[in-house]
């Protein structure tokens, strides 16, 4: 296994109810290391530019509408097998589906309202972090 990098979102629903240090404990008691990290309000272009792989998606303009509608912790966390460890911690899309002490399961509203995103994979790790991040930004 290799040490990681990945790009996780705190999304507006788990801002907006002060969720973020809950959130950030999930990811540290799975010991991912939280090396970048800042809090920001995305413009709809900017969240729409984020998730423009779904843009064919009938729920885009919502998901882009939803990114934007209040402040998001953006945040590169670190450690072994990074991405598909946050995912894990994350749990399934829909919490309804999600497991017992993800973050999901525990916080999420809805398939849409899920409370966090995570990179699926090590290129969509690399562009989303990226996106956010210029590399003087991430302090191992
Ligand atoms: P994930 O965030 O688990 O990687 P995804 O990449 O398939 O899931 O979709 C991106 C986001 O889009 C997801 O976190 C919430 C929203 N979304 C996905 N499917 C949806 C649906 N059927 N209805 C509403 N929002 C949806
Ligand atoms: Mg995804």
């Amino acid at each position: 296994m290799a040490t990681e990098r990945t790009l996780s979102i705190i999304k507006p629903d788990a801002t907006k109810r002060n969720l973020t240090g809950k959130v950030v404990s999930k990811f540290e008691d799975a010991g991912l290391r939280v090396v970048a990290s800042k809090r920001i309000h995305l413009s709809p272009a900017q969240a729409g530019a984020f998730y423009a792989e779904h843009s064919e998606r009938p729920f885009y303009g919502e998901l882009v509408e939803f990114m934007s509608s209040e402040p998001v912790v953006v945040q590169v966390l670190e450690g072994e097998n990074a991405i598909a460890k946050n995912r894990e911690v994350m749990g399934a899309t829909d919490p309804a589906e999600a497991a017992e002490g993800t973050i999901r399961k525990d916080f999420a509203l809805s398939k849409g309202e899920n409370s966090v995103h995570g990179s699926d994979s090590k290129e969509s790790a690399e562009r989303e972090i990226a996106f956010f991040f210029s590399g003087l930004e991430l302090v191992g």
